[in-house]
Formats: C-alpha cells, sequence, structure tokens
C-alpha cells in the first residue's frame, strides 16, 4: 500500500474517486478511509500511524467547508500530505480551498484544485513523487504524458 486516502465524509466519495482510476491506471495500491477531523478526530491520527505501518508514502486529505483534514493529517505525519478542497455547496469550495491552502509555515499541505480536477492532479502528482524513486513508474508515467499530447495532436490532425 503507497497511498493513504482520507476524505472527510461519505457524500465526498463521488468526487474523490475520481482518484482512484488514475491509481488503478499506475497499478499504485491505494487504501481510502472516509474520517473526519472534526467528526472521528481520534481515529483520523490512529489510521495515519496505521497507514504508515502498511507502507503509506503519502498521504491525501479531501473535505469540505472548514476543511481542516489535510491539516491535521499534515501535523501527525512527516510525509508528504496533498491536500484536495471540495465544494461543501455554499461557497463553492472556496472556504475549503482557503482552510486546505492556508496553512502556517512549517507544516506544509500541497493543494489542488477544487473538487475533481483537483482529486484527478492530486493522484497525478502522487504518481509524479513515487515515480521518482521507482524507474518503471516513471517510464508508465512518460507514456501517459506522450499519449496525452498524442490525443490533442490527432484532434487537430482529424479536423
Ligand atoms: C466536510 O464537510 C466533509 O468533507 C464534507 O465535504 C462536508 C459535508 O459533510 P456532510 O455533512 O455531507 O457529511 O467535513
Amino acid at each position: 500500500m503507497k497511498v493513504g486516502i482520507f476524505m472527510g465524509s461519505k457524500s465526498d466519495l463521488d468526487t474523490v474517486s475520481a482518484a482512484f482510476g488514475i491509481f488503478d491506471e499506475f497499478g499504485i495500491e491505494y487504501e481510502y478511509n472516509i474520517l473526519s477531523a472534526h467528526r472521528t478526530p481520534s481515529q483520523v491520527i490512529s489510521k495515519i500511524t496505521e497507514l504508515e505501518q502498511k507502507g503509506a508514502k503519502l498521504f491525501i486529505g479531501a473535505a469540505g467547508m472548514a476543511a481542516h483534514l489535510s491539516g491535521v493529517i499534515a501535523a501527525h505525519t512527516h510525509k508528504p500530505v496533498l491536500g484536495i478542497p471540495l465544494d461543501g455547496g455554499t461557497m463553492g469550495g472556496m472556504d475549503s480551498l482557503l482552510s486546505t491552502v492556508q496553512m502556517p509555515k512549517g507544516i506544509p499541505v500541497a493543494t489542488f484544485a477544487i473538487g475533481k480536477s483537483g482529486a484527478i492532479n492530486a493522484a497525478i502528482f502522487a504518481v509524479q513523487i513515487l515515480a521518482s524513486s521507482d524507474q518503471d513508474l516513471a517510464n508508465k508515467f512518460n507514456d501517459y504524458r506522450s499519449k496525452m499530447t498524442q490525443d490533442v495532436v490527432e484532434i487537430n490532425n482529424s479536423k
């Protein structure tokens, strides 16, 4: 298991699951848990320890509204933490974006776009981190980017 994913609520699952497809595509094992910095604070902390013991190299936190989950994870691990702000419905996700990104110096959370694009990019970024010490994964990532480029070139060629 390489990536530990936390989300604050079951209502986040539909958006966060966009990240799972990326990990499946690259053959990266992940585990997700629905745990909240506010509703289940002690379970978040014990799960971090458990996932580190299972081999987690980095963590992803996804939450909406007053999104403290990624910051709390970052406070309890020395692994990189990637934060996905979610649209909780009242402020279009700006509340969550600022809650996630505005970390005090010393405890960073790498913060991505609000919602599904952020979930996908957090997963891609996780692949890039893991690929820095895994040549097979780096080769797969090169192919992934080449295909992305080629797909756009083909759209123009077929006009
Ligand atoms: C956050 O509050 C969750 O991450 C979710 O995005 C938001 C609303 O949660 P629910 O009330 O739908 O459980 O903690």
